[in-house]
């Protein structure tokens, strides 16, 4: 049980600690939640933002790409496709997408080109339409 909450975590499925202030507000954009955990509002989270939000180190140290000591909501988003992308090509499956609990409809959507997989650039373009 454990392992699959901090998996929906990763995905960033919005499921974070039990009574964290975060879970108040209605069901929101990744966007939102960004902003959420970024108490200080300087658009990029800090290692102690990050754990005021119940995650942890391990985490901030792994999704920190570049070691800044900073999370950008773009570094947010790529780890976000790392954890899909299980077999690590770079490129969403369909499969990989629906193991991950996302429905086809939205694999159809965030594919713009129609090549059956998903990139990068593609979720970032779906991400900026529907907050995702
Ligand atoms: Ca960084
Ligand atoms: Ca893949
Ligand atoms: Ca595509």
């Amino acid at each position: 049980m454990k392992t699959f909450m901090i998996g929906l975590a990763m995905l960033g499925l919005g499921v974070t600690v039990p009574g964290a202030a975060m879970a108040q507000s209605a069901p929101a954009g990744a966007a939102e939640k960004f902003k959420a955990v970024d108490t200080n509002g300087d658009g990029t989270l800090s290692r102690e933002e990050w754990k005021a939000a119940g995650r942890r180190d391990r985490g901030f140290n792994y999704v920190d790409a570049d070691k800044d000591g900073k999370i950008t909501p773009a570094e947010l988003q790529a780890e976000k496709f790392k954890a899909v992308d299980t077999n690590g090509d770079g490129t969403l499956s369909r499969e990989e997408w629906k193991a991950a609990g996302r429905r086809d409809r939205g694999f159809n959507y965030v594919d713009a080109d129609k090549d059956g997989k998903i990139t990068p650039a593609e979720l970032q373009t779906a991400a900026a339409k529907r907050g995702m």
